[in-house]
């Protein structure tokens, strides 16, 4: 629903783009004013609908976005020429991040590179890749001793002291933007460390920063939220709450008890924050990976997860650098059940716009699915659950992360279908545990119980049998599971992306064990070091890792010239005859793309008079290119990519 303005939001409105523009050097007016035009509306109308109530009157609340109006204008006085122009010219573009030409790659910058200078190093690699866009995971500066993996940030305006500086995150910036790569930052706007100087002030009895974080003085409030709570570390970290002595008081930590989850009914925190990200988009980063999205705001009796002004929250982010910095690019992390990932993207009808990019976790976790149960069933329903989305929006289309493979988001589509939804799950992530006659060798990750349906951890290539193979065959045939999975990457619709290690099918990393600061976290399983050895063998053939490298090299040279596998092409699931194929078509009828995995180890038939049936301009002639498409002689539609079985 588009977002409308009353009469005293319109008086606001009116009052904050005086104050914004006045603010502004005469040369960036005319510009500033034309998108604050734009999008202050909904963001004022979003900002009162979230903080009227907090404020005494309306002076109050006037002279609050008043003061958001200056953080904006200060930003945008601030931003560099380089950066200026790159967000003129991406305003030209808004669809240049969804082009089929475009990749993403995501790394550990120690684990990679050692620090920021040594990822220019990298940028051969990358750039022989075809990446576009560089995920580098947390490296701000984080709590000492455990911090998962720098999720626990202790100052947005520094850079972890042994990955570099805050010149060296902008040297790195403008090397890769030189590139044409976009680097993507996390910004871990649900929490801050506790020791983040808002989590000090507030141990120290500074009233203002209590009120940055949810804080209870007894178990009555926590003991309510937690009867509707999900919980994400089980096993580690039990519960959403931690008892801190120099509060006396319970405060909300959703994930580790060292991270304290911020307090967004308070204006003052979306303030600091949105001042702190736009800071950070001035060093040039470009995409922004907005963690932990769902946990924004908290009702009681809910799950607290998904809530309206979660998303009123991402909105006024997306208008902010709408109006400042149209360059820069929101994705969100959501990892929700697939009806609930849509609204990330924003709306189809009413143009209210969120993120540009949301991962699309349950299709990564329904594909890994597929491979174990060598059925196509709960991965359908996903794909026929994923509606075509806003425009100037795309998936973040993924096989694998540095976080477990979540089974519970997959709970609504297995509930539709006839199967014990606890059984199912639970037979799949022992799968990939290696338990039974698998050829996988992950691990369950955070389970409370051997039974229970958590998460699976371990690298796509040791979870597709790499690690187990014993002869040449299956060496093959796991390659080919993780070029299927990555194949679907390539072809869904939205960026893709290359986890590292995966390039060269690299396996599990045991060193966490020894790792004071990490044995209690397996995700560090599936994080590995950037081996030079692998790399090297990459190049030659006969290798496991040649035959990923080259595999992943084709798929993505014939994605570069398939225009029908851009972000917004349409997408139809296809019919077949066996039910371990999947096949959708993307782009316009008369001249689709088609995309066709088989998920099981045995060769399958297509019979392509079923598809054509579907798809006008695939005649029942083609043939196939791989043993296990046992079809009439004849040529190959060039649309159609067959991904070879195994
Ligand atoms: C995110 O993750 C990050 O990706 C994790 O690495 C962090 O530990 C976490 O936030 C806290 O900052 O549910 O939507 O493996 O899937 O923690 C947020 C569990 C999340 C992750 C989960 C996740």
């Amino acid at each position: 629903m588009p977002v409308h303005s009353s009469s005293n939001s319109t008086a606001l409105l009116s009052a904050c783009k005086e104050a914004f523009l006045m603010q502004l050097a005469p040369a960036l007016r005319t510009t500033a004013e034309l998108r604050f035009t734009q999008h202050a509306p909904t963001l004022i109308t979003r900002l009162s609908q979230l903080y009227a109530t907090r404020f005494a009157d309306e002076v109050q609340l006037k002279n609050w976005c008043l003061h958001l109006m200056q953080v904006m204008a200060d930003a945008l006085q601030a931003r560099p020429a380089g950066l200026q122009a790159l967000d003129q010219q991406r305003s030209q573009q808004p669809d240049w991040f969804t082009r089929e030409d475009r990749l993403g790659y995501c790394a550990y910058t120690d684990r990679f590179a050692g620090t920021l200078q040594g990822v220019i190093q990298r940028i051969p690699h990358l750039q022989q890749l075809g990446v576009t866009y560089l995920h580098l995971l947390p490296f701000l500066k984080a709590r000492a001793g455990e911090n998962d993996g720098g999720f626990a940030v202790s100052d947005f305006n520094q850079v972890e002291a042994t990955l570099g500086s805050m010149q060296d995150l902008e040297q790195l910036t403008q090397a890769l933007r030189e590139s044409g790569i976009s680097l993507c930052s996390d910004f871990i706007l649900n929490h801050v460390a506790d020791d983040h100087p808002w989590a000090i002030a507030a141990r120290a009895g500074d009233a203002k920063y209590r009120d940055y974080f949810y804080h209870y003085p007894d178990r009555t409030v926590p003991d309510q939220f937690e009867a509707t709570l999900g919980q994400v570390f089980p096993q580690v970290a039990p519960g959403n709450f931690s008892y801190i002595d120099a509060l006396q008081s319970w405060v909300w930590t959703t994930f580790y008890p060292y991270q304290w989850d911020l307090n967004y009914s308070n204006p003052a925190v979306f303030l600091d924050m949105t001042a702190a990200l736009l800071q950070l988009a001035n060093r040039g980063i470009e995409v922004f990976r907005l963690d932990s999205t769902a946990f924004l705001w908290k009702r009681p009796g809910t799950t607290c997860m998904n809530q309206p002004e979660a998303h009123w929250l991402l909105q006024c982010l997306r208008c902010i650098t709408e109006i400042t910095m149209p360059g820069v690019l929101l994705k969100a992390e959501a990892i929700v059940a697939t009806r609930d990932l849509p609204a990330y993207l924003g709306d189809v009808q009413g143009g209210v716009q969120e993120c540009h990019l949301a991962y699309h976790s349950s299709l990564m976790a329904a594909a890994w699915v597929a491979v174990a149960e060598q059925n196509t069933s709960l991965i359908s329903a996903v794909i026929a659950g994923t509606p075509q989305l806003p425009p100037n929006t795309g998936w973040l289309s993924y096989v694998r992360c540095h976080d477990d493979i979540g089974w519970n988001v997959l709970r609504p589509e297995a509930n539709l279908q006839a199967m014990d939804v606890e059984q199912r799950l639970s037979a799949v992530s022992q799968f990939f545990a290696g338990q039974g006659d698998s050829f996988a060798s992950g691990a369950s990750f955070q389970a409370s119980d051997p039974a229970a349906v958590h998460g699976t951890v371990g690298m796509a290539a040791a979870l597709c049998g790499l690690s187990r193979a014993t002869d040449e065959e299956q060496r093959r045939t796991a390659v080919q599971r993780q070029l299927l999975l990555y194949g679907l990457s390539f072809c869904f619709g939205g960026m893709p992306l290359i986890y590292m290690g995966d390039e060269f099918a690299q396996e599990n990393n045991e060193d966490y064990r020894s790792v004071a600061a990490h044995q209690y976290d397996a995700r560090w399983l599936h994080r590995p070091q950037w081996n030079a050895a692998l790399a090297a063998q990459s190049q030659t053939a006969g290798s496991a890792a040649h035959l990923c490298s080259s595999g992943l090299q084709q798929l993505l040279q014939w994605r570069r010239k398939l225009p029908q596998l851009q972000a917004q092409a349409a997408r139809s699931l296809l019919h077949t005859n066996s039910s371990s194929l999947l096949a959708f078509s993307r782009g316009e009828a008369r001249a689709p793309f088609v995309f066709i995995g088989n998920f099981s180890d045995q060769p399958q038939t297509v019979i392509l008079s079923t598809l054509a049936q579907q798809l006008a301009s695939i005649q029942p002639t083609a043939s196939s290119i791989s043993r296990c498409w046992q079809t009439p002689d004849g040529e190959v539609p060039p649309d159609i990519l067959l991904i070879p079985a195994w």
